[in-house]
């Protein structure tokens, strides 16, 4: 049989094997039969040397028109095997955009954050900026330059987070420091409030944590008086507890004020008459102010003289607890999503 003819058959034979294959693998292996280095037609073309010079020219043509065909069919078949598999993926992976969705679970703010949020209004519109500050900070600002006495029992390491045996530098136990910091810096007069976490070595029970939160504020003026504390402290509690609830001032000491003392609210509950909630007193604490000290004011050079003011301080947790009636000041921590999706 001639080359003429063996190259006939050998294109038929591979352009129907390109044509057949339904797989990658078919078609591979059709494409290393016929065209691979040891394939039929580069054998065929290999046996072009034994034509003789007039025969080899037509026969050289017909022998590249032949690789040229399969390698077409090769191509096409290609094109076909990769046009049905994305066809498949498609199909595999098809999105039922009609399906009704699932809505994602958006969260919340905290229940204390948002105690907080309804202090700092009221705050913020009777002209209060809001500072934030430090929480690792100098003994010196919380302790010091707020008339704590040397021997102040929270200044021992027992009760206070030292990072130091100098016990120069410590987690904050209040956020007055932030006071201090705004008197040295700030243009008076001022009005401030100052939320913030604080830190004690205390264990943790129903009501205490070695981490809480306390909101602080302060005003300095010319010609503060008592009178501006009580009137203020007054209509914060009315804005939290409603129009009409009462308020108690008791005498009370802190290092950083004089006079200093402490402001019950007439319980909630009863009105008064003495409850479960309010332990039988009808009242219950909520925060301690008093009129900034004269040595606080000139320890960070305000002269008391000219000028004079009131501070408060309240601890957050307790306030989210009565406000939404939380019994455990654990569950403010926990973030334990069965808790928080109540408020
Ligand atoms: C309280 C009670 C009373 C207070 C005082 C000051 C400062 F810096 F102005 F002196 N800041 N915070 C203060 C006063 C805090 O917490 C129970």
């Amino acid at each position: 049989m001639g080359i003429r003819e063996d190259l006939a058959r050998v294109r038929e034979e591979g352009l129907a094997a390109m044509a057949k294959a339904t797989l990658g693998e078919e078609l591979e292996a059709a494409r290393l039969k016929y065209l691979g280095k040891k394939g039929e037609l580069t054998a065929l073309l290999k046996q072009m040397g034994r034509l003789s010079a007039e025969e080899r020219p037509a026969m050289g043509a017909l022998a590249n028109e032949a690789r040229a065909a399969v390698e077409a069919a090769l191509e096409t078949a290609s094109k076909k095997l990769e046009a049905a598999a994305l066809e498949r993926k498609l199909k595999a992976e098809t999105v039922d955009v009609t399906i009704p969705g699932k809505a994602p679970k958006i969260g919340h703010r905290h229940p204390m954050y948002l105690a907080l949020d309804e202090i700092k209004d009221v705050f913020v519109g009777m002209g209060f900026t809001v500072l934030d500050g430090p929480e690792v900070e100098l003994a010196e600002l919380n302790f010091d330059r707020l008339n704590a006495e040397e021997s102040h029992p929270s200044r021992d390491w027992s009760d206070t987070f030292y990072f130091d045996r100098d016990e120069r530098v410590m987690l904050r136990s209040q956020t007055s420091p932030m006071q201090v910091r705004a008197m040295e810096t700030m243009p008076l007069p001022m009005r401030i409030i100052a939320p913030g976490r604080v830190y004690r070595k205390d264990e943790v029970d129903a009501t205490h944590s070695p981490m809480f939160h306390q909101v602080e504020g302060m005003v300095i003026d010319k010609n503060v008086t008592m009178a501006d504390l009580k009137g203020t402290l007054n209509l914060l509690v009315e804005r939290l507890y409603g129009a009409g609830t009462k308020t108690r001032f008791r005498p009370h000491h802190f290092p950083f004020t004089e006079p200093s003392c402490e402001m019950d609210v007439q319980c909630h509950k009863c009105g008064g008459a003495g409850c479960p909630t309010c332990k039988g007193e009808g009242w219950i604490e909520l925060l301690g102010a008093g009129m900034i000290h004269p040595t606080v004011l000139e320890m960070s050079g305000i002269d008391p003289n000219v000028w004079s003011g009131w501070a408060f301080g309240m601890g957050l947790e307790r306030t989210a607890m009565r406000r939404f009636k939380i019994a455990d000041l654990r569950l403010i921590f926990e973030n334990d999503v069965r808790f928080l999706e109540q408020f």
